[in-house]
């Protein structure tokens, strides 16, 4: 499955457009521009699903750090800090990765 057949391409251009400023990465309003919070549960599973790379059932920093990527093929990598900072505000039990929770 592809981004594409979740979310409008359209959208997903323009969310990662927003952001493409060094630093300037928001993951709220990321998520909202890209259409996400308008899909339901499951599908905001499957999109999770296509952003864990290796399958292992979280979202590690390596990951995260590439996230962009995995919505459209030029998306730039986040920096450390926005990493950490999109780590820190996905990881609820603190073991450094994201759940599909
Ligand atoms: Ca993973």
């Amino acid at each position: 499955m592809a981004m594409t057949d979740l979310l409008s391409a359209d959208d997903i251009k323009k969310a990662v457009g927003a952001f493409s400023a060094a630093e300037s990465f928001n993951h709220k309003k990321f998520f909202e521009l890209v259409g996400l919070k308008k899909k339901s549960k499951d599908e905001v599973q499957k999109v999770f699903h296509i952003l864990d790379k290796d399958k292992s059932g979280f979202i590690e920093e390596d990951e995260l750090k590439f996230v962009l990527k995995g919505f459209i093929e030029d998306g730039r990598d986040l920096s450390d800090k926005e990493t950490k900072t999109l780590l820190a505000a996905g990881d609820k039990d603190g073991d450094g990765k994201i759940g599909v929770e």
